[in-house]
């Protein structure tokens, strides 16, 4: 027998490298079961190949003398219900790595290979098992840095945007089905140019919407960006070490300490926030110190998140008034005013806007609120994203390109319909949503939607 490529057994170790109790060792392939046979021992004489699938079984995985190699867990399973659709084995074994390269040797001198890079989430795709989307939305999964993102993940891994896609197929293919109609009632008085146009009009509406979160979506993918920002000597060091719990940032009483940004990572909430210090806004007008102003301004634009930090026991000199103005106009939306130093008599001012919080880095007092106010902001950010699933790049330019498309197919319409060029490029949109999905739109599709169409006339 002849193989391909995809049926070669490979063997991979899930789990990440690291430090754990236990791994998990994958194996799949046309010969999972065997190959698992050959290096194993099982207690009262059972044999891998002779088990019923999805059961799991005690054993030792074993060399070319039976020593053990490790003790471990077998769960067995048969294709086709298998992530990939084939015959598959898990190991779980002591997680040591010295054990785990031993295991994996010994399945590749029984004829296993080491998989590749996502292999074997190819073949669940090649495997008609999940689609092109899905596989995307597992690798979104793995590396989801927001809550947020996981979410969506999830629920395109549960096919949400392959559904999309799919009613849009839907609809492109009624309006195929009108305009092919169109050349057999040539003789009637029918107009077919106003309904295809008005479920093409929806699909661009549709689409409007999907692109309007994708600027959103790549921030919830990364995580979220909080920087601090403003005078000197405010105490943003200060507030930046408050808030990451260490002292990383340096402080002192010197104008311009910090000179260059740093950024610290940290999980809150469930969502990855990227805590930014910056080199504080200078007060003098000399040309040095302008740039650290368009710096400032910069990281301003950058940021998802500005924490606009104002000390308390001091106003605003002339030079800071319409800096802080001017970033208080321009990034409204994205601002927490934070009066720091609350610790000190509090001179007012009234250059000062309202302030959100009160807070005194230096004795860590009412950090907490902080934290509070920068969840309701990412709240609040995420709350206008519409769609159930994330975009990636791919997604983007394919919807891009479909827009197009269907602005021309618009366009058509407006005009003397020609109906035979109109359905060529009906066929070409709907060509490029089996792209965006990596399925083929199915000839019995078409015909169940025709036949639809022809039982309603
Ligand atoms: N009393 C009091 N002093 C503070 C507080 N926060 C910061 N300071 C002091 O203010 C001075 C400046 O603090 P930094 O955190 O270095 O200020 P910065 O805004 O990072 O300054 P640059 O890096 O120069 O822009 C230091 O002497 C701090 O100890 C506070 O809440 N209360
Ligand atoms: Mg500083």
């Amino acid at each position: 027998m002849i193989r391909s490529h995809d049926d070669a057994t490979i063997i991979a170790q899930c789990t990440p490298r690291g430090s754990g109790a236990i791994a998990l060792l994958r194996i799949a392939g046309v010969d999972a079961l065997s190959i698992t046979n050959a290096m194993s021992t099982l207690g009262k004489h059972k044999k891998i190949t002779d088990l019923p699938t999805h059961t799991i079984h005690y054993g030792w995985v074993t060399d070319q003398n039976k020593k053990h190699i490790d003790q471990v867990m077998f769960l067995v399973m048969h294709g086709p219900k298998t992530f990939t659709g084939q015959d598959t084995i898990e190991i779980t074994c002591h997680n040591n790595q010295f054990i785990i390269e031993k295991i994996i040797e010994r399945a590749i001198t029984c004829g296993a290979r080491l998989a590749d890079n996502g292999e074997f989430t190819k073949r669940a795709v090649l495997n008609k098992k999940i689609d092109l989307i899905q596989a995307e939305a597992i690798n979104e999964l793995i590396h989801a840095q927001t809550q947020h993102a996981l979410k969506k993940s999830l629920s395109q891994l549960e096919g949400s945007l392959s559904e999309w896609t799919y009613k849009i197929a839907n609809n492109l293919v009624k309006a195929l089905a009108l305009s092919e109609a169109n050349f057999e009632f040539i003789d009637e008085e029918i107009s077919f140019a106003q309904p295809i146009k008005k479920i093409i009009d929806q699909n661009l509406n549709t689409i409007v919407t999907i692109k309007k979160t994708f600027n959103q979506q790549q921030q919830i993918r990364q995580g979220i960006r909080i920087t601090l920002v403003g005078s000197v000597n405010t105490g943003k060091s200060s507030l930046f070490n408050a808030i990451i719990g260490t002292q990383r940032a340096i402080v002192t009483n010197i104008a311009g300490t910090t000179r260059d940004s740093i950024e610290a990572g940290l999980y809150r909430n469930g969502n990855y926030w990227t805590l930014i210090d910056t080199a504080g806004l200078r007060q003098t007008n000399d040309v040095i110190e302008q740039q650290g102003i368009k710096r400032s301004f910069e990281q301003a634009q950058r940021a998802d998140i500005v924490l606009l930090v104002f000390d308390g026991s001091q106003k605003l000199s002339d030079i800071e008034q319409p800096i802080y103005k001017k970033l208080l106009r321009n990034f409204k939306n994205k601002i927490i005013t934070v009066q720091n130093k609350s610790d000190l008599s509090i001179v007012g001012d009234m250059h000062r806007p309202t302030m959100d919080v009160l807070v005194s880095s230096k004795k860590n007092k009412n950090i907490e609120h902080i934290d509070q106010l920068i969840q309701q902001k990412i709240d609040s950010l995420f709350k206008h994203i519409e769609s159930p699933f994330l975009l990636n790049q791919r997604h983007y330019n394919l919807i891009l390109k479909l827009e197009k498309s269907l602005q021309q197919i618009m366009t058509m319409l407006s005009a003397n319909v020609q109906y035979e060029l109109l359905s060529y490029h009906l066929n070409d949109a709907i060509a490029q949503l089996s792209e965006l999905s990596g399925k083929t739109i199915s000839e019995q599709g078409m015909d169940m939607v025709f036949r639809e169409f022809c039982v309603g006339k």
